[in-house]
């Protein structure tokens, strides 16, 4: 399998640490994957031009990021990562969403910051994404204590929106949230976790 991939995408990071616990290795595509300046190389098979792209063995082009964690899922045997269809499985599927959620409005965040000229910034709209993430915060920390020792979609999702805050929002201090904040400490120790470390490139 090959994927389109950016080292500070946490999208791609979730595919990794989801075929990472799955056991499957990725051949990573260097991309550069922009909303402004789009990557054409990524368009020709996915006209989002985003990151993660997958291409499978057998042909196929898959986007996006839950697609793809699903497919290995079930290439894997099924119900490793997704639990079959009953209350566990749209929790978890609830979970992902809350943190992709969050993770679409962090990244807004970062794409006003860094591509969008001063003169143009408007600051009611940045505020609205901001607290689209102080809530989902506040609500992960409200479900942390659920969380156990469980690796599956939700809980993968989830690790991968706090580590880019990390990586991005270091100054955000998300870990005013003690019970999320603990989870986070032992769930980012595992290998998959540590094999697939944002690299921000010099
Ligand atoms: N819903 C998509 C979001 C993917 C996404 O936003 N990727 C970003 C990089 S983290 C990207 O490709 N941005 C370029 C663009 O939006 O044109 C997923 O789950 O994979």
């Amino acid at each position: 399998m090959k994927i389109h991939y950016s080292p500070t995408s946490p999208f791609v990071r979730k595919v990794l640490v989801a075929g990472a616990e799955l056991g499957f290795e990725m051949e990573r595509l260097p991309s550069a994957a922009n909303p402004v300046t789009r990557d054409q190389t990524i368009v020709a098979t996915n006209p989002l031009g985003q990151v993660p792209t997958l291409f499978t063995d057998d042909g196929m082009v898959l986007y996006d990021s839950r697609v793809i964690c699903e497919y290995l899922d079930a290439l894997a045997g099924g119900n490793r990562l997704f639990p079959a269809p009953g209350a566990a499985r749209w929790e978890r599927l609830t979970e992902q969403s809350l943190a992709d959620g969050l993770l679409d409005a962090a990244l807004l965040m970062r794409y006003e910051r860094v591509m969008r000229p001063d003169e143009m910034f408007f600051k009611p709209w940045q505020r609205g994404q901001h607290e689209k993430v102080t809530s989902a915060l506040a609500r992960l920390e409200s479900w942390a204590p659920g969380f156990g020792e469980r690796v599956d979609i939700g809980t993968i999702s989830i690790a991968c929106a706090l580590a880019y805050l990390d990586l991005r929002f270091p100054d955000e201090g998300w870990r005013r949230h003690t019970t999320l904040a603990a989870w986070y400490e032992r769930f980012s120790a595992r290998e998959s976790m540590q094999r697939t470390e944002h690299q921000v490139p010099a």
